[in-house]
């Protein structure tokens, strides 16, 4: 075995015979962006980056690797959250892995407007899938603040859910079919497009979620849906979570085009507000605030006005915005929450759902969950009410101290939630896996990760604890 800083000159000659020179990556300044996560809490050290730039390409390194006896680290655009796109710690004998970087895997097909679908390379990023199906008259369903960053490849691997899984569902629901490269080096490939397709395991929907154990996505078919121009967001300020929920069962009845329902509190607003210089967004504070946007075909306002004006709020407690630039002001108290906790420290970021009408439950108890167990931490809760998907994100314990994050996970599994709504496993929840799987459960997954990778090379230490 090769030590865990130094690759093997064949191995560095074969992939430098796949990919070219410049996108074999070994020195080690150039490597550490790739090495270090986007919480700055995960990361360990790679023996080599490497960029494939196609399905082949992809095939060749995994080959390279796999003979090598080499595991790989698949990385897009390394924002996800549990740890699960860098490499960990190496253990004393072990060696450190490749990083495979999808970020020149960009290819991406004209839309098929017929269909309303697109073929995008693993590498395109949200952003970019976004514009392509707008200039075509399309939108792409799932959006999140990383959508800059954030890649076709990741978000499969990640089931990555985001702001309107309310309306449209996560990444799972968009996905029609992908190629991918097994560990063997061989390739699948389902981008017909095919909507019905009944003929035998999907095993595209068995690589969402997959966290980069099972296989690397190159590319994929994804569904697009019709863009929906007439759009207003609102703000609402409220006494508490119960309350917030009992708005968004009247929202949900009575709204044409509900698409977004997100909770935030003050002490998240103030953060906010501080971190970005942003004035104060209603005349009053509330202890909870809820941003809901609605959109159709047809301007969905006065629905929009109907309901909020049967809740009875107070004018001092809504703010509305039909247009563009008013929305975008409105989003950023709830989007830059993940900035402006970052800028305090390096967060415990505990992403759980609950089933929605515990919610309310579950906020008094964190609260005090977390006060036992870090009593100098601060705490900041938000997170996508609608779909019962809280983000716990707790500043102050060190970060390889994991007692507020069992805490935390602990009083999930006796509320009956689960311990990973959206951002995945990866390297920081694998320990309690149990708590939201049963043994039945872990034992089937365990088999078919042996079954897809016998040797191991996909992610070690991903989903499932190193052994
Ligand atoms: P990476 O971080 O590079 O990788 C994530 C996982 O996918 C890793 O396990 C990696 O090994 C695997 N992987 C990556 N590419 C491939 C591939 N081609 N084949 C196989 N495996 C692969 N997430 C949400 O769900 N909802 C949100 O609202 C949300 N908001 C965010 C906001 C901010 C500001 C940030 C920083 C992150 C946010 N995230 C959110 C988390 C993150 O953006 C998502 O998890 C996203 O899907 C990760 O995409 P990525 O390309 O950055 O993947
Ligand atoms: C969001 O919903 C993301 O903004 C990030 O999922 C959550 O920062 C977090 O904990
Ligand atoms: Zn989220």
């Amino acid at each position: 075995m090769p030590h865990p800083g130094a690759a093997s000159e064949d191995l560095v000659d074969e992939l430098t015979r796949v990919v070219g020179a410049v996108h074999v990556l070994s020195d080690p300044d150039v490597r550490a962006p790739f090495e270090q996560d986007w919480t700055r809490r995960f990361g360990g050290p790679s023996l080599l980056v490497v960029r494939p730039a196609s399905t082949a390409e992809v095939a060749g390194v995994v080959q390279a690797c796999a003979s090598a006896h080499v595991p790989i680290v698949p990385q897009g655009g390394n924002t996800g959250l549990v740890g699960g796109g860098v490499p960990g710690s190496v253990r004393s004998g072990g060696v450190a892995p490749v990083v495979l970087n999808t970020s020149r895997l960009t290819q991406l097909e004209p839309v098929d407007t017929v269909a309303a679908q697109v073929t995008a390379g693993a590498g395109v990023t949200l952003a970019v899938l976004q514009a392509a199906a707008a200039e075509a008259g399309l939108n792409f369903p799932v959006d999140l603040a990383a959508r800059d960053s954030a890649t076709v490849g990741g978000m499969i691997a990640t089931n990555a859910g985001g702001l309107h899984v309310l309306r449209y569902g996560s990444m799972r629901a968009q996905v029609v079919g992908v190629e991918a490269v097994l560990a063997s080096g061989e390739v699948i490939s389902r981008l017909s497009g095919l909507v019905k397709d009944n003929t035998g395991y999907d095993l595209s929907q068995l690589l969402v979620g997959s966290e980069g154990t099972l296989a690397i996505v190159t590319a994929a078919r994804l569904r697009l849906v019709a863009e929906h121009d007439e759009r207003v967001v609102a703000l609402l300020g409220l006494p508490g979570t119960a309350e917030a929920l009992a708005a968004l069962a009247v929202l949900r009845r009575g709204v044409e085009g509900l698409q977004a329902a997100e909770l935030f509190y003050q002490d998240g607003l103030d953060l906010v507000r501080a971190h970005g210089g942003l004035p104060s967004p209603l005349a009053q504070a509330w202890p909870a605030y809820l941003v809901i946007e609605c959109a159709g075909l047809v301007d969905p306002s006065e629905s929009m006005f109907e309901v909020l004006s049967a809740l009875g709020l107070p004018d001092a407690a809504t703010a509305v915005a039909a247009d563009a630039s008013g929305q975008a002001r409105l989003w950023a108290y709830r989007e830059r929450h993940t900035e402006a906790i970052s800028a305090l420290g390096v967060p415990h970021k505990l992403d759980v759902t609950l089933p929605q009408g515990r919610l309310a439950e579950f906020e008094v108890a964190v609260r005090k969950v977390v006060a036992d167990a870090a009593p100098n931490s601060r705490l900041v809760l938000f997170g996508h009410v609608g779909d019962g998907n809280l983000h716990v994100n707790v500043v102050g314990p060190d970060p390889d101290d994991e007692s507020v994050d069992d805490a935390v996970f602990r009083l999930v599994a006796e509320m009956d939630g689960s311990i990973s709504a959206e951002h995945g496993v990866g390297r920081a929840k694998n320990r309690w896996l149990h708590l939201s799987r049963s043994p039945s459960e872990l034992a089937t997954m365990r088999t078919l990760k042996s079954a897809l990778d016998p040797d191991g090379i996909f992610n070690p230490g991903v989903l499932f604890d190193l052994p």
